[in-house]
């Protein structure tokens, strides 16, 4: 089994600069493979050693711009064919809509997200966004919980039938267990799950490097452990979005999610070492 990390590095339609970040991360990758392929001491990195293909996506014209969402699904299809792990860097949120509509309705979306995108209030643009992408995926889509959300806007009744559920950073704050105990029985009778990180979710004390802060976050040790209680052999992606570098602090966001990428590729790989 190997990882396919795809750079996916498109920020139309909300999120301008977070291209830079989907950018980044996939050079700080390059950098972590090439320290696992020169390392000469026994190592943990090891068991990722010639395991990781990396393609960038590339959208520098016109005609290609407006085939995103089609030339961003093919690239995702043979990789889940060949059951190898699909690892998403994307730009805006907007850009890991590709990997939704590549999965089906036996297959669970776990989004960690400061915002449930479905956002059609007044002020919301009603094409699709990197805030209401939701509503244009096609009926056929996956499963969605959102986990970590701090919304004030929408009525349980416009979130119902998007959502198969929805726990806010609140409810982690107060009974994370509670919370994860519901979202296992979620994932019981799902084929595939992928874990979807917009990296708003994180409390901005963690993590400044985000277009659309929000208070009362998680923090990025909170998103670890949920991460480690839902991963199973089913967790076949993982995609990060909304990283926006120009607003980092001392490379704190940036560092987080380097550190977030070596973490993965042992969890993704040392296992089916050890198996
Ligand atoms: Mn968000």
């Amino acid at each position: 089994m190997k990882t396919h990390a795809v750079c996916l590095p498109f920020d139309s339609f909300g999120s301008a600069g977070a291209s830079e970040g989907a950018q980044l991360l996939f050079d700080g990758l390059r950098e972590i493979i090439a320290d696992a392929e020169e390392e000469t001491r026994p190592c943990r990195t090891d068991c990722y050693r010639q395991k990781v293909e990396m393609t960038e996506l590339s959208f520098s014209t016109e005609a290609s711009l407006s085939r995103w969402r089609e030339i961003a699904r093919k690239a995702i299809e043979p990789i889940w064919d060949k059951e190898d792990f699909l690892l998403w860097l994307a730009g805006n949120h907007l850009g890991v809509a590709p990997v939704y509509e590549a999965l089906g309705p036996d297959d669970l979306v776990i989004q960690f997200d400061a915002h449930l995108d479905i956002y059609n209030l007044r002020v919301h643009a009603t094409t699709p966004n990197h805030g209401n992408f939701i509503l244009s995926l096609s009926p056929n889509r996956p499963e969605i919980i959102n986990i970590g959300h701090r919304d004030l806007f929408l009525k349980p009744e416009s979130v119902q039938g998007h959502f198969a559920a929805t726990f806010s950073a609140q409810e982690i704050h107060s009974d994370r267990k509670g919370v994860l105990k519901q979202v296992e029985k979620l994932c019981k009778k799902k084929r595939r799950i992928v874990v979807d990180l917009d990296v708003d979710v994180f409390d901005p004390a963690y993590f400044p490097a985000v277009g659309y802060p929000l208070p009362f976050g998680l923090t990025a040790a909170q998103f670890l452990d949920c991460v480690s209680w839902l991963w199973s052999k089913r967790v076949c992606g993982f995609c990060i979005s909304e990283f926006i570098p120009a607003r980092d602090q001392r490379e704190l966001s940036q560092g987080t999610l380097v550190w977030l990428l070596e973490w993965l590729l042992l969890k993704i790989h040392e296992k089916k070492q050890a198996e």
